[in-house]
């Protein structure tokens, strides 16, 4: 359903947008939330804006602690992001996220019986191949977590800033109650565990006048003139509009106040030793499907990493390229793609300069019809290949 706002209440909300200031953006979120109508056409925007003025209260409040631990020299929240991909271990208390980061990562977190008792996000590192996931236990999530509850805000930013998601449930209680807790909460925050059907970026810029899109998919209830004209009701007037899957102009207006984000996700049932039947593992399968459930036994971790490692490095599509020198062995480091990677795309990746100046690639190994193939910038690398790049 459409939010048919008035005019003056879209004009407030590109003030919000023109202002970086934490307190002023929180002001002018109240002023703009008491120019909406109350009816069920606004209900979904005003619960989100509501969400993030929560949100900003909490981040001044942060900012305001920060500043007082970088003072005296404190450890900040947010875990920087280190190897291959970085995934956040989420799950209700007493789950097992610190279990599995014993089982298999280097981290030597806090096991306890009892719950809450990770209350910071905590890294560890899991080795696969020639290759490393840095796994991060998030404190846990509860219900409520999407409103601020329990450092949720600051948790659920921590997730969103990962590359994918392992979902612990306990399978010895409650695991289905518990994973649509966890993917509600989840879901709230605007971190979506399914890949969505389609989904709309918009990005503004300061320069230009139009609205540009990139085409991933198509507008399925409207012409690209509604498009513009919904974003130019809200003085958006230059910006990317990227549309990828099956997109409404709900989902566009959607956008406008607040982006989306798909984050691949693998479910890890724990405790399945304390288990009498197959019973709960197989209820969980069917609500978590289609996403994969893993049942596993933490306390015995032998093999554990190498299995996890191969189902993470499938569930992000990892696909690694090393690069050569002419005369020269291929390098030992591979460079970290995503699959469906092209040359031209590794190029960009390497350095823009091989881009621009690119003049053709030989390939070697899986992607190659034969060794020392010669190709262009829209050949697909695979897992393993070796390329060399002349410009
Ligand atoms: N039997 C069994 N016990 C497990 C398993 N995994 C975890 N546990 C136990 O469950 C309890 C909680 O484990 P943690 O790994 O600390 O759970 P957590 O999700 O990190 O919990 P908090 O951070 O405290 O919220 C501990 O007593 C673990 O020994 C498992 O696979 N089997
Ligand atoms: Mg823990």
């Amino acid at each position: 359903m459409p939010a048919n706002l008035p005019a003056e209440a879209k004009h407030k909300w590109n003030e919000v947008t023109l202002t970086r200031n934490p307190e002023e953006r929180l002001r002018l979120m109240g002023e703009f939330l008491s120019l909406v109508p109350k009816h069920k056409g606004t209900e979904k925007m005003r619960r989100q804006v509501k969400r993030q003025m929560a949100q900003l209260r909490e981040e001044i409040e942060r900012r305001r602690l920060q500043a007082k631990r970088a003072r005296s020299g404190g450890p900040s929240y947010y875990v920087p992001k280190a190897g291959a991909a970085q995934l956040a271990v989420v799950g209700a208390p007493n789950a097992g996220r610190s279990s599995l980061l014993r089982a298999v990562t280097n981290s030597q977190v806090q096991v306890a019986e009892w719950p809450f008792s990770t209350t910071v996000p905590t890294p560890g590192m899991l080795p696969y191949e020639d290759i490393q996931f840095q796994l991060v236990e998030i404190p846990p999530l509860v219900e409520g977590s999407s409103e601020g509850r329990a450092g949720g805000f600051m948790n659920l930013a921590c997730i969103r800033n990962a590359d994918g998601v392992i979902l612990v449930v306990d399978a010895s209680q409650q695991p289905v109650e518990d994973f649509r807790m966890v993917q509600m909460e989840l879901e709230n925050a605007r971190i979506l565990i399914h890949p969505p059907g389609g989904s709309v970026e918009i990005t503004k810029r300061g320069h230009g006048r139009d609205i540009q899109f990139i085409w991933e998919g198509r507008l399925v209830d409207c012409s690209e003139d509604d498009v513009i004209g919904l974003l130019n009701s809200y003085k958006i007037r230059s910006a990317l509009v990227r549309v990828v899957g099956e997109v409404t102009l709900d989902a566009v207006e959607d956008a406008v106040f607040g982006n989306a984000v798909y984050r691949p996700t693998l479910v890890v049932a724990s405790k399945v030793d304390a288990l009498g039947s197959e019973g709960p593992l197989e209820e969980l399968r069917r609500a978590a499907a289609p996403l994969e459930v893993v049942g596993l036994n933490l306390l015995e971790p032998r093999g554990l990493d190498r299995l996890l490692g191969e189902k993470i490095f499938n569930l992000l599509g990892i696909t690694r390229v090393y690069t050569k020198e002419p005369g020269r062995k291929p390098r030992k480091e591979p460079i970290v793609c995503r699959r469906g990677v092209t040359v031209g795309e590794l190029a960009k990746m390497i350095h823009n300069d091989f881009y621009r100046n690119f003049k053709y690639a030989r390939i070697w190994g899986p992607a190659a019809k034969f060794d020392n193939e010669k190709v262009g910038m829209d050949r697909e690398l695979l897992d393993g290949t070796i390329v060399q790049i002349h410009t």
